[in-house]
């Protein structure tokens, strides 16, 4: 297979309502979809899910774009490849950007599992039929606001509820929720906002029954994670810390979480995503699906993988209709009781929407 052209498009869509976390307030979505095209006439489309601003990781769309543009994508324009492991080969050679580096790749895939008539989920070993999954909300205004939201995932099913936390928007959120709703599998995500100074908040939260807590601390720190999974009950699940299997190995080793939250676009893709679950599956480890407010065409992507077995929690795949007004995709998955059919179809699973996807572009760039 060879690539004789990519397309670069850059979508930016408002959200319904603005989705708060501890380090800023995301009202528009601003990704990149990667299209290569082959020279037998196969399209593949890739979702590259980083953020507008430098705010969860220090990559940006703007500075992936340029990646892909100027790197990524001439690394593989003209090569003879069969596999994604020969993709992969021609860009290690650029360190970081796992999300340009994930559009990349799963165009490819997309490309593959075309031609070989394949779904993603055989392509990539999964064996569930239907996954879980559950929510992800925001920090809001009040806490009455966060009950409710809490009520109208649990009216949709969701299996398993996290809710953002941030300094001063913690212990007091967390309890009025289990008051509430005594048995609700509930875990909570920091995003990085506190260090060890506030470990005392954080050992408060054991009384609880959290699921996990996820990312407390520095995003790039596995050290202090370390002291903090000694010092509280609470299982640590780690998010922005884990790029790669590597990364998993020297948590484990460190013993700085028990869980981890594994997201395609952060780790690089869907081939280092089931390095991870391997690594992890070995060492009875559990593993869960992240999400970083994809469009149904990264999302695609996220089920096929989360259908592997040592996805064992539920995974943060709502509904891409919860997040914007329409999807760039024509009738995405929906969720019933909780559950999330995984596609047995060759491609995404459903159809792109090029008129909508249209109307969001506000650039576009041909590499060849
Ligand atoms: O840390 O998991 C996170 C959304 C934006 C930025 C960071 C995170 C999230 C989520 C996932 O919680 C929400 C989703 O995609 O459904
Ligand atoms: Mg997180």
């Amino acid at each position: 297979m060879i690539i004789t052209k990519a397309e670069i498009v850059t979508l930016s869509i408002p959200l319904k309502e603005p989705f708060r976390v501890s380090f800023g307030t995301i009202k528009e979505r601003v990704v990149l979809l990667v299209k290569l095209y082959t020279k037998n006439d196969y399209i593949g489309y890739g979702e590259c899910a980083s953020f507008h601003l430098p705010t969860y990781l220090p990559e940006f769309t703007g500075g992936e774009s340029l990646v892909l543009k100027e790197f990524l994508i001439p690394s593989i324009l003209g090569k003879k490849m069969d596999s994604t492991d020969e993709l992969i080969k021609n860009y290690t050679f650029i360190k970081g950007h796992n999300f340009a580096k994930t559009a990349v790749e799963c165009a490819f895939w997309h490309i593959l599992s075309q031609k070989d008539n394949k779904s993603l989920k055989e392509l990539f070993g999964g064996e569930k039929d239907r996954i879980e999954v559950g929510e992800s909300i925001g920090v809001q205004r009040t806490i009455e606001e966060t009950l409710r939201e809490i009520q109208k995932g649990l009216d949709k099913g969701y299996k398993r509820f996290k809710v953002k936390i941030q300094q001063g928007w913690d212990i007091e959120l967390v309890q009025e929720i289990r008051k509430n709703c005594p048995a609700l599998p509930l875990m909570v995500d920091g995003n990085s906002d506190y260090s060890l100074e506030h470990i005392e908040i954080l050992k408060h939260l054991d009384q609880f029954n959290l699921l996990m807590i996820e990312q407390p601390l520095g995003y790039d720190d596995i050290v202090d994670h370390s002291v903090l999974q000694k010092e509280i009950e609470t299982p640590i699940c780690l998010d922005e810390s884990i790029l790669n299997r590597q990364d998993t190995r020297k948590a484990l080793f460190l013993k700085s979480c028990r869980i981890i939250n594994v997201k395609p676009p952060r780790v690089g893709g869907p081939s280092e995503t089931m390095k991870i679950h391997d690594y992890c599956e070995e060492r009875n480890v559990p593993v869960w699906c992240g999400g970083l407010i994809e469009t149904g065409i990264g999302r695609a992507f996220n089920i096929a993988l989360a259908s592997l077995p040592n996805f064992t929690y539920p995974a943060d795949i709502s509904e891409t209709l919860r997040f914007f007004e329409e999807d760039i995709v024509d009738n995405p998955y929906t969720i019933l009781d909780g559950l999330i059919d995984v596609s047995e179809k060759a491609g995404l699973g459903f159809d792109i929407n090029d008129k909508v996807i249209e109307k969001y572009t506000i650039d576009r760039q041909v590499v060849r």
